[in-house]
C-alpha cells in the first residue's frame, strides 16, 4: 500500500503532495512502482496535530480519489469521518482505512457495510492532540488484541462482513516507541481474534519509533528522510511473519522486500500452505 497524504503537515511527507495534481501524479507513480493499493488521506494524524474541518478534508481528497479510481487504481480512503468515506465509496474506493477503528465516527461502519467495501480496523485510543496521555499499557499486545476484538464486534454488529475486515495494531497511535516493538513481534497473534484469522496491515513507514531507534549518539532522532531503509527492514520482517499489507511512503524497495518475504515463506513448509486472504 502506497501512501498519498494530501496534507500540508503529515510528519513523514508533509506538503509534498498537497496539490491535487501532484497527489494524483504521485498515486499513479506509486502503482507503476509496484503498489497494489493507493491510500489517500486528507487529515494528518501526526502526534499533536489539530483536526482539519470536514469541508477541508473533502476538498483535499475529492479530486485525488475521483481521478485515481477513474484511472483504475485500487484506492483506499484514510479517514475517520463518515461523510468523507461516503464520498470516496460513491467514487468507487474499495477499502476504508479508519485509523480510529470506528471510534471517531460511529456512522462509518454502517456506510462501509452498505457499500460492501473492506474496512481496515486500526487500534486507537483517541485523537492525535493528546494521544500520548492514553499510551499506558501493562500488557500492550494483550490490551491491543482485546480492544481490537471489541471494535470488530461492534463493526460486525453494524453489518460489515467479517471477511472484509483487516486489522492493524496502529503503530504510534497512542503508543510510545517501546510499545510498537512487541506489537511487531506478535503480528500473527494480532490477527487471531475471537476464533477468526484476520489479515494484518502494518503502518511503520518513517514513524517516530524508527527515528528514535536510529538516533545519533547525541540523541538526535534520525529525520524521516533517513528512515526508509529501516522501514524496508520492517516490511520484510512483517511480510515474512505473515502480514497481509505494509503501508509505506516509498514503494520500490518495500515492494522488493515483500517479494523476498513471499519467496522466503514459500520455501518454508510451515508457512507455504498458509494462504493469504
Ligand atoms: N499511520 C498513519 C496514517 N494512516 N493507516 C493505517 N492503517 N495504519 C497506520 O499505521 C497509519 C495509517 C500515519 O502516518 P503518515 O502520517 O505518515 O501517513
Amino acid at each position: 500500500m502506497g501512501v498519498v497524504n494530501v496534507t500540508p503537515d503529515s510528519f513523514s511527507d508533509g506538503g509534498r503532495w498537497f496539490g491535487a495534481d501532484a497527489a494524483i501524479k504521485h498515486g499513479l507513480e506509486l502503482v507503476a512502482q509496484g503498489a497494489d493499493i493507493v491510500d489517500v488521506g486528507g487529515e494528518s494524524t501526526r502526534p499533536g496535530a489539530q483536526r482539519v474541518s470536514q469541508e477541508e478534508e473533502l476538498r483535499r481528497i475529492g479530486p485525488v480519489v475521483t481521478e485515481l479510481v477513474k484511472a483504475g487504481v485500487p484506492t483506499s480512503i484514510d479517514t475517520m469521518r463518515a461523510p468523507v468515506a461516503e464520498f470516496a465509496l460513491d467514487a468507487g474506493v474499495q477499502l476504508v482505512n479508519d485509523v480510529s477503528g470506528g471510534l471517531a465516527d460511529p456512522q462509518l461502519p454502517r456506510l462501509v457495510a452498505a457499500a460492501g467495501a473492506g474496512y481496515v480496523v486500526v487500534h486507537w485510543r483517541g485523537h492525535s492532540q493528546d494521544m500520548y496521555a492514553r499510551a499506558v499499557y501493562t500488557d500492550v499486545v494483550g490490551e491491543v488484541r482485546d480492544e481490537l476484538r471489541h471494535r470488530i464486534d461492534a463493526i460486525v454488529a453494524a453489518g460489515v462482513d467479517p471477511d472484509r475486515i483487516v486489522v492493524d495494531p496502529g503503530l504510534g497511535f497512542g503508543k510510545r516507541p517501546e510499545h510498537n516493538w512487541p506489537l511487531l513481534t506478535h503480528l500473527a497473534d494480532l490477527g487471531q481474534l475471537g476464533g477468526r484469522t484476520f489479515p494484518v496491515l502494518v503502518g511503520a513507514s518513517r514513524k517516530g519509533f524508527l527515528g528514535r531507534l536510529l538516533a545519533a549518539p547525541d540523541g538526535t532522532q534520525r529525520p524521516f528522510e533517513g528512515r526508509d531503509e529501516a522501514t524496508v527492514a520492517i516490511s520484510a520482517l512483517a511480510a515474512a511473519a505473515g502480514a497481509w499489507c505494509v503501508r509505506v511512503h516509498e514503494v520500490p524497495a518495500n515492494a522488493d522486500a515483500v517479494r523476498v518475504a513471499a519467496a522466503w515463506r514459500d520455501a518454508d513448509p510451515l508457512t507455504a500452505d498458509q494462504a493469504q486472504p
